[in-house]
């Protein structure tokens, strides 16, 4: 079949698309990659290349030996990918040791996999040993997630309190709450650590001043978790901008009465109590 062709291939377009016009990817702003399912690389592996040469990922997967990666290319731009996807993105295998890649198809101009690749495939680790359904790892720009890594202080408590509190459906979507990293130099093996220690707890962490990383089984729903975190964020940029204080708000036994409800298990951690309603330094 032709690997353009592949719902996988297409879904992720349309991702990348969707993200490029929600305004999270400025210039070659954010990257994703998704894990190819052993049978869809069976209907497109004799149309893969096996000649290029193996390069160092920068990271050490080795649970991630063998695996077949979509990914989008360093440099490349978003708002480019559906017009021209072999040239802006790639698809990699990862070597019986987990240390190289090679690309099998795309970037037909040249280039290499994104410059967070060390981040996503480290994410992909972590979460596959959670569970195989995991398949997207989602880095983004989003401008109101990041306006708040200026005035909150950068906890998972306060970040996953504060966004479920803008908006009823929030616990529901990650019950399990964000993870926050402090500001790091972006693109290595050190960020990519960090990452990957909060989500072995989340399937969204936070980078101070600079975007959020999304984990999830699908184009849809890892979308979908990303939007829902940035309209919430959006939400409280619009209350700060009006008050430093909320009137009223969702309290922590309507969240209690919420995870009941929903039959989700929200931890207790996030719903301590406040010592006034105002949220700046507020922890
Ligand atoms: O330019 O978003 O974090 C791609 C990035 C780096
Ligand atoms: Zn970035």
């Amino acid at each position: 079949m032709k690997t353009l062709e592949m719902a996988f291939m297409q879904g992720f377009i349309r991702m990348a698309d969707d993200g490029f016009r929600m305004g999270w990817h400025e210039r070659n702003g954010g990257n994703l990659s998704y894990r190819i399912k052993p049978e869809e690389v069976a209907l497109i592996k004799g149309r893969l290349r096996h000649d290029a040469p193996w390069v160092p990922i920068g990271a050490h997967v080795p649970s991630l030996a063998g695996e077949y990666f979509l990914v989008t290319g360093s440099g490349k731009f978003f708002r480019d990918i559906k017009d021209d996807p072999e040239g802006t993105l790639a698809i990699i295998e990862i070597d019986d040791k987990g240390e190289n890649y090679q690309i099998k198809w795309g970037l037909v101009e040249g280039g290499k996999p994104t410059s967070e690749l060390p981040a996503h495939l480290m994410n992909h680790a972590v979460k596959r040993a959670k569970s195989e359904d995991y398949r997207v790892i989602y880095h983004a720009h989003p401008a109101n997630i990041i306006a708040l890594t200026f005035v909150l202080p950068l906890k998972d408590e306060v970040f996953t309190r504060e966004l479920w509190e803008m908006a009823t459906e929030c616990p529901v979507v990650f019950p399990d709450g964000v993870g926050v990293v402090g500001w790091m130099v972006p693109g290595g093996e050190a960020i990519a650590i960090e990452t990957s220690k909060l989500m072995e707890r989340y399937d969204a962490v936070i980078w101070a001043h600079h975007g959020i990383f999304c984990a999830g089984d699908g184009a849809h729903t890892t979308f979908g978790l990303m939007h829902t975190i940035e309209k919430s964020a959006e939400i409280l940029v619009k209350v700060l901008s009006m008050s430093p204080a909320k009137l009223q708000t969702i309290e922590p036994d309507n969240f209690r009465d919420l995870a009941g409800a929903f039959h989700v298990s929200l931890p207790e951690r996030f719903l301590y109590e406040k010592e006034s309603n105002t949220i700046i330094g507020k922890e």
